[in-house]
Order: structure tokens, then sequence, then C-alpha cells
């Protein structure tokens, strides 16, 4: 594998998951195969569980690992061509990226969406040009539209912890108080498309994303009807995609509670965090037993192993 930046990168997600099962079975079986190589993670946003996680999936393949907070440590990155650096920019993200590409031997990046210019933010600019200029393979770490390594892990949560061959997983929208990339629900949602679940999304009406992400799914405004007989529930916020980035007042009611559960499967709850408590999801949820988002955050790790893992066997 070269790249990994959405579901569209890997061949056969069956095998994936099973291979990243494996993994978590037997974490330090592939030691030399990272020897002597580096991973550099680049993070133009904050991150915890993504920094975390892939720092050990590399350590467990016997990488080394170099992180840079671009940020707040790096060069003021200009991003657009043909124009005077006169400005606050101080470096262009062609010889940056170039630069990286010099000292590691796969690159991480994160990058969040503006969510002001959709087509800025949904032709992927600022990833799309490390993929040109860094020269090496490269992970996504959420990039504007997409959170493939999150999506990997959900998808891995679902395979162990189901308990019929096809589950229902429900995407459910919870409210926010601001205006949330759609990278999460779209990646969720693409993954789950092509995964072997019968698949519902619920939101209010007006935050419909992109069908380019939600072809094959049941998609309902009705929150009751998605969750009826539901086996997981997906919780998260995200902005409009029409108009771009906004919100709209009200919905609080759509925050997932225990009285809720009652006509669920006996669902098991997922969030990729952070998760904002009694806002977008009960305390009571969270701390109950159907809560499965720390085991998912922990799957993390075995998301990011296989993917390093194939980037590794095919340098
Ligand atoms: C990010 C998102 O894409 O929704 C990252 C999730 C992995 N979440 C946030 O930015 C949460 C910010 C907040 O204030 O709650």
């Amino acid at each position: 594998m070269k790249l990994f930046s959405s579901v569209n990168d890997v061949t056969d997600i069956k095998a994936l998951v099973a291979e990243a099962l494996a993994l978590k079975k037997d974490p330090y079986a592939h030691q030399q195969l990272g020897k002597n190589k580096t991973l550099g993670l680049v993070f133009l946003n904050p991150s915890l569980r993504t920094r975390m996680s892939t720092q050990k999936a590399a350590f467990n393949l016997g990488m080394n690992v170099m992180v840079l907070n671009v940020d707040k440590e790096g060069w003021a990155l200009e991003l657009r061509d043909n124009v005077v650096m006169n400005g606050t920019t101080v470096e262009h993200i062609r010889e940056a990226a170039a630069v990286m590409g010099q000292y590691v031997d796969i690159i991480g990046v994160r990058s969040f969406p503006g969510l002001k210019n959709r087509e800025e933010d949904y032709t992927e600019v600022v990833f799309n040009k490390f993929v040109e200029f860094c020269g090496v393979p490269l992970v996504s770490l959420e990039s504007a539209t997409r959170h493939p390594l999150q999506s990997l892990a959900d998808l891995i949560s679902i395979e162990e912890l189901k308990t019929k061959v096809r589950p229902k997983v429900v995407l459910t929208w919870a409210p926010h108080i601001k205006p949330l990339p759609q990278a999460v629900p779209n990646s969720f949602a693409e993954w789950m498309c092509k995964a072997d679940v019968d698949f519902t999304i619920t939101h209010p009406a007006g935050y419909e994303l992109s069908t380019d992400f939600t072809r094959g799914a049941t998609i309902t405004t009705n929150q009751a009807d998605a969750l009826a007989g539901a086996d997981f529930i997906y919780v998260k916020n995200w902005s409009a995609y029409e108009p771009y980035g906004q919100v709209f007042p009200g919905n609080e009611e759509w925050m997932l509670t225990n009285q809720k559960l009652k006509i669920t499967n006996n669902a098991k709850i997922m969030h990729c965090l952070p998760v904002r408590r009694n806002l977008e999801l009960s305390a009571e949820v969270l701390d109950g037993p159907n809560a499965i988002v720390v085991h998912e955050a922990g799957n993390r790790v075995w998301a990011a192993q296989v993917v390093l893992k194939q980037m590794l066997e095919a340098l």
C-alpha cells in the first residue's frame, strides 16, 4: 500500500480487518519489518488518539517515529501557488513536504477542513499537496473529508463485538455547540456501505451528507425509526454540507439517552472521541454497560498497525 486516504485505497476490507485482528493477538511479530524505518507524523490540528495509537503501532513494528505539530512548532506554511510570499507565511508546502520526505520513509498527515470553502475542502487541497510533494507513502490522520484510520478501527470493533452475521449499524447525528467537519461521518458511512452490515443514517433535516459517501445506506430523519433494533449506534455531530459548514438552532433532543436505547437490540454505543458529555452523548450512556468507546479507541492501534505494515511491505 502506498496511500491510505479512504476505503477506496483498500482492495479487500475483510482481509484488512482480519489481518488487524491477527496483529492484535500477536503485536510484535513484525518487529524486524520496521527496523531502521522512520514514520513522520505531521499535525496541522490537535490529536490525542491518532497521535498515540499511530506511534504505538509504529513502535510495535520496530519503527522510529518523529512528530511535528507543524501548526504550532513549524514555519507558517503557504499552500497557494503563484503568490508573492510577502505576508505571514514563511515556507511553501512544496519545499516543506518534499523536505519531510527526505527524512522519513512514511508520512502521516492530519489536516482538518476550513469549513468555509466546500470546493477547497472536498478537493482535499492540503492533503493532496502532501501526496504530490512528499515523495513517500502517505497515510491520512484525518483529512478535510475523511478519517479512514478511525473508520477502520470502527469496523474492527464491529467485527469483534457483533453477535450476528449482519448487524444493524446506525449512524446518528448528535447536538454540538460549534460546526464540526463531516469527515468522521463521511468516512464511517463510506466504510459501512462497503462492509457486511445493515446500515442506516439518521439526522435532522438539513444535515444530509454528500451522497458520494452514503450511497447504499438507508437514510431517515426519524431517529426512533432508525434506532429500532439497532445492534451498534455510532453517535457523531457534523455541520451541514449544504449550506456548507452551517449549523441550525435546536435539535437538542437528538442526544442519545438510556431511554432511547430501549427500542434497540441492546445496542453497543460508539463514538470516535473526543465527546462532549451531556451535549452529544449523555453521561449515563457513556458510563453505562453499552458504551464501547474506549475499546474502540484501543483498536486504533491495530488499524494503524495493519496499514503501516502493508506500507512497509511495499517500500
Ligand atoms: C474532530 C471532528 O472531526 O469532529 C475530530 C474527531 C476525531 N472533532 C472535533 O474537532 C471536536 C471539537 C470539539 O470542540 O468538541
